[in-house]
């Protein structure tokens, strides 16, 4: 075994995105774009004598090769120690949760997420940092600088390890552990929530189905709800992951997530359905015949949270990202705590997590999470409402009306306009923000513009700012209009458009969304000028 250095150029556009640097296996595959990358986060991190690395990801394909290349360059690097997810697989959760249990420097994540793989799919990869969450944007930015400037990396030319058999092994002086992918994040989960409660629940004849979409949480959800809370097996359908997630896109919504809301649409529907996403981080939420928003989600769990162990002492604060509905700020306030609206991407809840501001976390997109890791944790969430159901003996539905009986209804919807032609989507946000200044108090229809701006953030925590975080138009009776453009895409642009109407009348609170948020819908067309610039008359995915 030796470590060489290996001469490279750099190759434009590595600049991490939401989450993440993202492209096509094809890119991914050239020789030494990985290498580079990687190269550019260990020089960033500067001497890691000493310390360990954790390593896994959602099993796309490239996920094995990708990670033997990073096993033999963090030997290079002079790693200690790696732990590594049996296979290649840890979710993004439990990459996390592992940093933050082993005391690690950080981890790497290999996924795209929701994005499709197979060799024509999307492949990604990202750094998380010692607290178990990605990198804030002072720590990707200097990465994607080192991108540009690097001219040498260094690996060792060991042989491939065995990523099957847990246990031991060495590449140069490091140390590598490949772990049971699952073990200790069963063992958190455990501790947060009400497993006997659970258990008995689904032994009294509950039904459940959770969609693992041939993507990571498969074998979380099969060891977990089946293993050790006794649903019948096969509650756990496409739990096996997949290269190619099965030709699916992975990605728990009610138009990509079909199979799953047939089931749940069916007279003999189970009583609770879920789906997780490639990465294993989001959650979709369905009742019997009925959906539940994440943005809804997020404020049930949190009205009710002291139900579940983890969380009996109460909230510190509810972290909510921009886009996501006003319905969370709603229990905050009701329970005397501090509510934050945060820039898209789970990178932004870190600092106030760690400072103890916040304790739950939500983002429109099928996030949810809490301060028990860094990341969003789509089995978290399902094991959330599981006690929740089991310690109210309610139905979804029944829990979701209530609250909206209780705190009112935020109608809710994003429309994607996915693939646009990235020219005309920058021309459509710009000619956007030119409208902004003299939007105020401008007479729309039914609604009055309160204030309209460009949304940017200061972190309470260490005062770095961030701009251009979405247009947004509020009107006076709190619904919303946001624009924004996708930072994880890999062709095109895609537009986002996040429509919000709060109702407060329970007679009104049982309308189709679409139908309810409509109004809104054509003033965001009447503003934006979508169809002109997109040429697209309708969005490609209403969630
Ligand atoms: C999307 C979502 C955002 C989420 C991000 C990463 O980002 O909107 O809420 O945090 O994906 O999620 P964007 O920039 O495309 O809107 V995941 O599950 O892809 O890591
Ligand atoms: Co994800």
């Amino acid at each position: 075994m030796s470590i060489n250095t290996v001469s490279t150029t750099s190759f434009p556009g590595q600049r991490p995105g939401t989450s993440g640097l993202r492209k096509k296996v094809s890119v991914f595959q050239q020789p030494h774009y990985l290498e580079n990358f990687v190269q550019s986060v260990f020089d960033t991190l500067g001497d890691c004598a000493g310390k360990t690395l954790v390593l896994g990801g959602d099993g796309r394909f490239h996920n094995r090769a990708a990670v033997q290349t990073i096993l033999r360059m963090a030997a290079a690097h002079g790693f200690a120690r790696v732990l590594v997810g049996q296979g290649g697989i840890l979710s993004t959760p439990a990459v996390s949760c592992v940093i933050r249990k082993h005391g690690a420097l950080g981890g790497i994540v290999l996924s795209a997420s929701h994005n499709p793989g197979g060799p024509d799919g999307d492949f990604g990869i990202k750094y998380n940092i010692s607290n178990g969450g990605p990198a804030p944007e002072s720590v990707t930015e200097a990465v994607y600088q080192r991108t540009e400037a690097i001219t040498e990396y260094r690996i060792s030319d060991a042989a491939d390890i065995d990523l099957q058999k847990t246990g031991a092994t060495r590449i140069e002086a490091m140390e590598v552990e490949v772990i049971d992918s699952v073990a200790d994040y069963a063992e958190l989960m455990q501790q947060l929530f009400d497993f006997d409660a659970i258990r008995k629940l689904i032994a009294g004849g509950f039904r459940l189905c959770f969609d693992g979409m041939h993507a990571v949480s498969g074998p979380y959800a099969k060891a977990i709800l089946e293993g050790q809370l006794g649903a019948p097996a096969g509650s756990v359908i496409n739990a096996v992951p997949l290269e190619d997630f099965g030709g699916h896109h992975p990605d728990p919504n009610p138009v990509n997530a079909a199979q799953l809301i047939a089931i749940m649409a069916a007279d003999d529907a189970p009583d609770f359905g879920a789906a997780s996403d490639g990465d294993g981080d989001r959650n979709m939420i369905l009742g019997r015949k009925f959906d539940v928003t994440p943005s809804d989600s997020l404020a049930v769990l949190a009205a009710h949270a002291t139900l579940a162990p983890g969380y009996r002492a109460g909230l510190k604060g509810i972290a909510r990202s921009m886009p996501t509905s006003q319905a969370a700020d709603r229990v905050a306030q009701a329970l005397g705590i501090p509510a934050y609206e945060t820039p898209t991407g789970w990178k932004f809840f870190g600092n106030l997590l760690d400072a103890g501001k916040a304790t739950l976390c939500g983002e429109e997109s099928y996030g949810t999470g809490s301060d028990h890791i860094r990341e969003k944790d789509g089995v978290w969430a399902v094991l959330f409402w599981l006690n929740l159901l089991a310690a109210t003996g309610k139905s979804v539905e029944a829990l979701v009306s209530e609250h909206w009986q209780r705190f009112g209804r935020n109608y809710y919807s994003r429309h994607d306009y996915e693939g646009v032609d990235t020219h005309a989507a920058n021309e459509l946000m710009a000619s956007l923000r030119i409208k902004l200044a003299t939007m105020k108090g401008q007479d729309l229809g039914h609604y009055v513009v309160d204030f309209a701006d460009d949304f940017e953030y200061t972190d309470p925590v260490d005062g770095s700012v961030s701009q251009q975080q979405g247009v947004r138009i509020v009107m006076t009776n709190g619904s919303r209009i946001v624009f924004r453009l996708s930072g994880t895409g890999t062709e095109g642009a895609t537009l986002r458009v996040y429509l919000e109407r709060y109702e407060a009348d329970p007679e009104f609170h049982h309308l189709p969304t679409q139908q309810a948020l409509y109004p809104l819908i054509l003033i965001a067309e009447q503003v934006a000028g979508i169809a002109d610039w997109t040429g697209r008359a309708h969005p490609t995915v209403t969630t």
